[in-house]
């Protein structure tokens, strides 16, 4: 609910107050009390429950109080339903309070939310929920199940969860037994046969039980061949077994040698073959976490390789998909224009740019973002840059966390009140998801209209990233810990008592010259000194002799493109091919 500055406001809630307390006055007579529940009474207390008051400062500590509340307060509205209606299947249906297992039947949202009861310090609630899944957590089931899904949402919340309960300074459990670890470990070894393949990329499904089955498509995208390094790599390294991180980058590899001359993967490719289905580019939809597990893996396990591939990966996404403030879809040969259109899951970029220490650019495409989300109240699944409209198909806003990630980020590293701003009116938005039995997505930005579906990382990503961005000082964010893309924390430390194993992959590469090393590291500095002063980026960067790409209105117009799943013929994809700056000696 929005509710206006207004001086009237305060009196307002004066008013909401008295009419609450005459709701409490009403409630204390027994007999009222005892016969049925006073829906007046219901309606204020939610009214009173999300009012901010006007007198809070913005950015204050009293008003991140308030918001912190908020998120707390929808937490435990979706999660008290989930339990109560869906569990231990995998999600919640919210508008038929019922349950769905689609994805592998293994109590996924539990599993995916485990860690968020951690980060609200609710210790209670976090052993009760282990206790739980000790009863009901098995993976022995005749299920088939995506590796990428199983991998981001399952395995990853199992490891976070494990290593936060593990965590001496967080008092968890008290008696902790590695429960969670030995569930990770029994999930890694069923998703291994997915790795026997010849290009080492997995298959994009698993039956749980009996492995690959007949006939599996072979078709699987660029966004699951790459990201499994800080999942496989940390369970390699808690349990001792080194083939979870050797297949993770392995597979990682295989993508990354498959690169174009131009520097870009595709969307799609064979995983028998290694040829490319599908060449668009972009830094959204099927490719996106290929980017984040590059130069998270970097920081997590601390080896060059991995930022080096970043740094070429990022270098050619600058350079050919962005189109200043917005990102398009490219043939990943030509550098062609195949889709003008920013999807919602584009919206973690931002984020990236933090990490990787370039906050102009971060914000300026932030901006743009949540322009898209102040326009709808939400963000649909793909806006078309050229008419300026929702995509058709494209339609819904299914709670993703991607635009709220990018602005924790940008407000832990500037601490500008804008991005509290924004949190507030985001939070204001999903306040109006919630229905009885928990919180729905929104089939519809246009129209509002809501849908029966509740995915599990609105509780593990969208509600973590916002609940930590009115935290701004949690200990989830002092510096030892990285986020999975599912949002899960792992710390950077091995804690006491686990397993280490050394790690295993890139000794076989050769080293390379990484000209943009040094460069990175002096754009942090930079950035360090003066987060808001930048004129130039690409003049500092010494890269002012490859071509901008400037988007202009006339050249998205379109015709179109085989490549792209536009059928209407509407977009050109005749775009002047763009300068490549990128160090093509440096090829692996
Ligand atoms: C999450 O499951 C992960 O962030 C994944 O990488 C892609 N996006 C969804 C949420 O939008």
């Amino acid at each position: 609910m929005r509710v206006a500055r207004h001086p009237l406001s305060f009196l307002a809630f004066l008013l909401l107050l008295n009419l609450a307390g005459a709701g409490r006055n009403l409630h204390d007579r027994k007999d009222v009390h005892e016969t049925r529940p006073d829906p007046l009474a219901k309606l204020l207390r939610d009214l009173k429950d999300s009012f901010t008051p006007a007198a809070a400062p913005p950015g204050s500590e009293q008003e991140l109080d308030q918001l912190r509340k908020r998120v707390k307060r929808m937490f435990y509205h979706a999660y008290d339903n989930y339990i109560m209606h869906a569990f231990p299947h995998d999600e919640l249906l919210p508008l038929s309070c019922s349950f769905i297992d689609n994805f592998g039947s293994y109590a996924l949202t539990l599993v995916d939310s485990l860690d968020m009861l951690a980060v609200l310090g609710n210790r209670t609630e976090f052993a009760r929920a282990v206790g739980l899944l000790k009863k009901h957590l098995s993976f022995d089931k005749d299920v088939q199940v995506s590796v990428f899904e199983t991998n981001i949402r399952v395995l990853g919340g199992l490891l976070s969860s494990h290593l936060l309960a593990r965590d001496p300074k967080l008092k968890l459990m008290d008696d902790y037994d590695g429960f969670l670890l030995k569930k990770a470990l029994e999930l890694g070894e069923r998703l291994l046969p997915a790795f026997d393949t010849p290009t080492g990329i997995p298959y994009g499904t698993i039956n749980l039980r009996s492995g690959v089955a007949v006939g599996e498509t072979t078709i699987t995208s660029s966004a699951c061949a790459g990201t499994l390094m800080l999942e496989f790599g940390m369970l390699s390294r808690l349990s001792g077994r080194g083939e979870f991180e050797r297949v993770a980058k392995r597979s990682l590899l295989a993508l990354w040698s498959r690169r174009s001359s131009m520097g870009l993967i595709g969307a799609h490719l064979d995983i028998m073959t290694g040829q490319w289905t599908h060449k668009d580019s972009g830094v959204g939809t099927s490719i996106d976490s290929f980017y984040e597990y590059l130069i998270k893996s970097y920081i997590l396990y601390g080896e060059d390789e991995f930022l080096f591939l970043f740094q070429q990966a990022y270098h050619s996404a600058k350079a050919l998909l962005a189109k200043s403030p917005w990102y398009v879809d490219v043939n990943m040969e030509s550098a062609q224009l195949v889709w003008p259109i920013y999807n919602s899951l584009q919206s973690f970029w931002p984020a990236i740019e933090v990490i990787a220490g370039n906050l102009k650019d971060a914000s300026e495409t932030h901006s743009a973002f949540y322009g898209v989300w102040r326009r709808y109240g939400y963000t649909p699944e793909g806006y078309n840059l050229a008419d300026g409209r929702v995509q058709q198909g494209q339609r819904s806003y299914p709670l993703r966390p991607e635009l709220i990630e990018s602005t924790m980020y940008l407000y832990q590293a500037t601490r500008d009140p804008h991005y509290v701003q924004v949190g507030r009116d985001i939070l204001s938005s999903l306040e109006q998801t919630r229905v009885p039995c928990g919180h729905a997505a929104i089939e519809d930005v246009e129209t509002h209209l809501l849908q029966d579906k509740m995915d599990s990382f609105f509780l593990s990503e969208t509600l973590k990233y916002l609940y930590l961005l009115f935290t701004p000082r949690h200990w989830a964010l002092n510096g030892s810990f990285v986020f999975s893309t599912e949002g899960h924390p792992l710390p950077l430390q091995q804690l006491p008592g686990d397993r280490f194993t050394s790690s295993a992959g890139f000794s076989s590469l050769p080293k390379f010259p990484n000209p943009f090393y040094d460069h990175h590291h002096q754009q942090q500095q930079h950035h360090h000194h003066h987060q808001h002063g930048r004129d130039d980026e690409q003049s500092q960067d010494g890269e002012s002799s490859c071509q901008t790409i400037s988007m202009k209105e006339e050249e998205l117009h379109a015709v179109q493109n085989e490549s792209s799943d536009v059928t209407d013929g509407l977009y050109d994809c005749t775009l002047p091919r763009p300068t490549l700056c990128l160090d093509r000696n440096a090829s692996m």
